[in-house]
């Protein structure tokens, strides 16, 4: 398979070799009410990218590749939550604390969980990864190696925090990265078009971007 109109160049994957990535798209980040409205942020930027996302999706599943949905969660005694990270600055709640939904970033609770329209189904792979990065104290990329995947389509939430560290984390292990440039979002506008552009420069230093309708063409 080709995606031609890849940034800054052509995309050449196979599709059983290649993994689906969604990074994050959990409730407390996308939905209103939840974590990310309560720290001000606009939500409805995150919402947008949800029809896009979900017709990825449901094509990559269709063409029977790899689905793989992150989720940035802690146990519940917070044991692999570095006190750095709930301690930092001055939010009003932290890591831990009790949110609109639930214990905010702790895994099993209800704002934790990937939102229903892209809620994971029987074969995917779902990873709860304590830090921003994907392969960070998740086993991920020993999975990855045994299933003889080396390309990873990308969308998720947020660009430029942990879609973009977990793109970097796989570059550097040797994978072929591609960003769905309308399944990521960022609260903050600039910083998606900062991090787009970061990712394709120099030659695709970290990697690729295209249009998601790229990829549906390829696939159809
Ligand atoms: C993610 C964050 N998922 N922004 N987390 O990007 O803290």
């Amino acid at each position: 398979m080709r995606i031609e109109q890849a940034n800054p160049f052509a995309y050449e994957f196979e599709i059983r070799n290649t993994a689906l990535v969604l990074i994050d798209m959990q409730r407390d980040f996308i939905e209103p009410g939840g974590f990310g409205e309560t720290l001000g942020n606009d939500v409805s930027l995150l919402e947008a990218i949800v029809p896009a996302t979900q017709a990825a999706l449901a094509a990559w599943r269709k063409a029977g590749g790899l689905v793989v949905h992150t989720r940035e969660a802690h146990k519940p005694d917070l044991s692999d939550c570095p006190p750095v990270k709930r301690n930092r600055g001055n939010p009003s709640l932290r890591i831990g604390d009790e949110g609109p939904m639930g214990r905010i970033l702790v895994a099993g609770e209800p704002g934790n969980q990937i939102i229903d329209a892209l809620a994971p189904i029987d074969g995917e792979l779902v990873i709860d990864k304590p830090g921003k990065g994907m392969f960070y104290a998740t086993g991920l990329h020993e999975v990855l190696q045994q299933r003889g995947i080396t390309h990873l389509l990308f969308g998720g939430v947020t660009t430029e925090v942990c879609v973009q560290t977990s793109m970097r984390e796989a570059n550097d292990r040797g994978y072929d990265g591609l960003l769905l440039e309308d399944c990521t979002e960022s609260y903050f506008p600039a910083f998606k078009a900062a991090t787009l552009d970061m990712i394709r420069a120099q030659g695709a230093i970290v990697g690729w971007t295209a249009p998601s309708a790229a990829l549906l063409a390829a696939l159809s």
